[in-house]
């Protein structure tokens, strides 16, 4: 959202035209740590683009499908499935955490409900490509940005079954890729890699099948058309100074 939509959301329209820098700054802060990893929403989030906002790559009707019945599902279920638990108020950063404790309705909702809002927020048309500090560190880890498309790509390839593809930043500060199956993340004890995400990608058939069948490798190599490399670039100075 951008800033005037916000001050207007939060009845702070007046107010805003006579803040300082300083408390905007902090404002600022509070919609960053209230962010998708913070406090669950308690309405399904629209999704930030329209279904045909990423044609020819992602059709209209995959995009209306993917959001409205699996991903809604996953936000409904995830909600039925804390009520009335510990686990109802917490930010999803602290759920993830203790995943390996948790119900597999827990499991599958929650990362389900996470990574597709994480999955929306990282495509789009228009952006020009890794910003300097990314590309850099792009570069360290992989050796060049085509061996970083060809591990990623690779890595959303021989997913086996449903499950994401991820480039994540580790507690080493170090760029890495790996694929999850089902609807586990990097954030979750449970997972075998740990890290911040960065950039995803759906591999499940429900994400490409009505356009692309059975060729995932189409799929992923059209996907490349839309990342949103303004968000990509936003979370890797962020999860650095995390
Ligand atoms: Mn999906």
């Amino acid at each position: 959202m951008e800033r005037r939509k916000f001050f207007k959301a939060v009845g702070l329209i007046t107010a805003a035209a006579y803040v300082s820098p300083i408390i905007l700054g902090n404002v600022q802060e509070q919609r960053k740590s209230s962010d998708i990893e913070g406090v669950l929403p308690s309405q399904f989030p629209p999704l930030p683009f329209a279904y045909d906002a990423l044609e020819p790559y992602i059709d209209a009707r995959t995009m209306e499908i993917h959001y409205d019945k699996h991903h809604r599902a996953y936000y409904t279920n995830f909600m039925a499935a804390i009520k009335g638990t510990p686990l109802e108020g917490k930010p999803l950063s602290e759920i993830f955490k203790s995943m390996s404790k948790q119900t597999d309705a827990i499991r599958n909702n929650g990362g389900g409900y996470y990574n597709h809002l994480f999955f929306w927020k990282n495509l789009g048309k228009g952006s020009s490509g890794p910003s300097n500090e990314l590309s850099e560190a792009i570069t360290k880890s992989f050796g060049s940005n085509e061996k970083f498309k060809e591990t990623f790509t690779n890595a959303a390839k021989t997913r086996f079954g449903s499950g994401w593809a991820w480039l994540y930043l580790g507690s080493d500060k170090n760029l890495a890729i790996a694929s999850s199956p089902n609807q586990d993340n990097t954030l979750m004890d449970l997972s075998p890699v740990k890290g911040t995400p960065l950039l995803a990608l759906d591999v499940w058939e429900h994400a490409y099948y009505l356009k692309y069948q059975n060729k995932r490798p189409d799929y992923i190599e059209a996907f490349w058309n839309v990342v949103n490399w303004d968000e990509v670039n936003k979370r890797y100075t962020q999860a650095l100074k995390g």
